[in-house]
């Protein structure tokens, strides 16, 4: 029998690379940046040309399929999750990282069906790796397999995370006590790289052992996601309870034992939904 979702994910690839090879090359040139909902949220042209080539190749190829991507939202596009095949596309992830030429910059793309990740593809810019993950079928950089690092104490454990600047006070002190409580643990360490794919990534080759976010959207999370599952690894709400695409919080790990043993030192702060109405 045909696998029709791997088809759609070689299409994926190749768009990918094509979409990639857009942002390597603006990083040769002047970047103009814009501000979005705030001063540090901000947006180039490349984002939103890359988001369009991406959508219009794969349009192009299954008319039919659904997209959710940043900038589409951001021009005012619906984020809601169906039951329908949904392209989730993230043209630039790490747009900070970007504009200062900061090394994780990457193109991030989910595909779900009937709301389950079937494949993911990140593709990490500026190092020229192109990670993959098909359901059931394994997690790759450049063609060769990777894993997670399988550890599972969390004193030995090199954490991943995102400060951002949030405008709510609150907020912001939650992020920094949550990130003092995980370096009290202890833990070998915390880095805060810049691009939420780029983080799974790193955790599903084993480079880091754990990465959590509060905060960020679908689009982040949706390509990773399959790269740390088929890498071995756990995916978990950041509560420790079921991963939810669309809550905008999460938990990676190398094992549910440090999973489990970061949700039990986090604060909890309300982040709203993708699809909230
Ligand atoms: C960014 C993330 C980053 C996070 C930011 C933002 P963008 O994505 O990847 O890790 O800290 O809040 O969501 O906006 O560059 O695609």
């Amino acid at each position: 029998m045909t696998d029709s979702w791997q088809e759609c994910m070689n299409h994926c690839v190749e768009v990918t690379k094509q979409a990639g090879k857009i942002v390597r090359e603006a990083l040769e040139k002047d970047i103009a940046v814009m501000e979005k909902s705030s001063p540090t949220d901000l947006v180039t042209e490349t984002d939103q040309r890359v988001e369009k080539l991406i959508i219009s190749a794969i349009r192009e190829k299954y008319p039919t399929h659904c997209f959710i991507g940043e900038e589409s939202v951001a021009a005012g596009a619906p984020s809601v999750l169906s039951d329908a095949p949904t392209w989730i596309i993230d043209p630039i992830d790490g747009t900070t990282n970007f504009v200062h030429r900061f090394p994780f910059v990457s193109v991030s793309i989910g595909f779900t069906v009937n709301k389950e990740v079937e494949f993911g593809i990140v593709y990490s810019c500026m190092e020229d790796k192109m990670y993959t993950a098909r359901r059931g079928k394994g997690a790759f950089c450049n063609g060769l397999p990777i894993k997670v690092s399988g550890q599972e104490d969390i004193t030995k454990s090199l954490v991943l995370t995102e400060m951002g600047l949030k405008k709510d006070p609150e907020h912001f002190k939650t992020v920094m006590d949550n990130i003092q409580k995980i370096l009290n643990v202890p833990v070998h360490g915390v880095r805060c790289p810049g691009s939420a794919a780029v983080n799974m990534c790193l955790v599903a080759c084993g480079a880091a052992d754990a990465y959590y976010h509060q905060g960020i959207y679908c689009w982040d999370m949706a390509g990773g996601a399959a790269l740390v599952t088929e890498a071995g690894g756990v995916i978990v709400d950041i509560t420790g309870g079921p991963f939810d695409l669309m809550s905008r919080r999460l938990i990676v790990a190398s094992s549910p034992r440090v999973a489990q043993r970061i949700a039990q030192e986090l604060a909890v702060f309300p982040c709203g939904r993708d699809d909230a109405p």
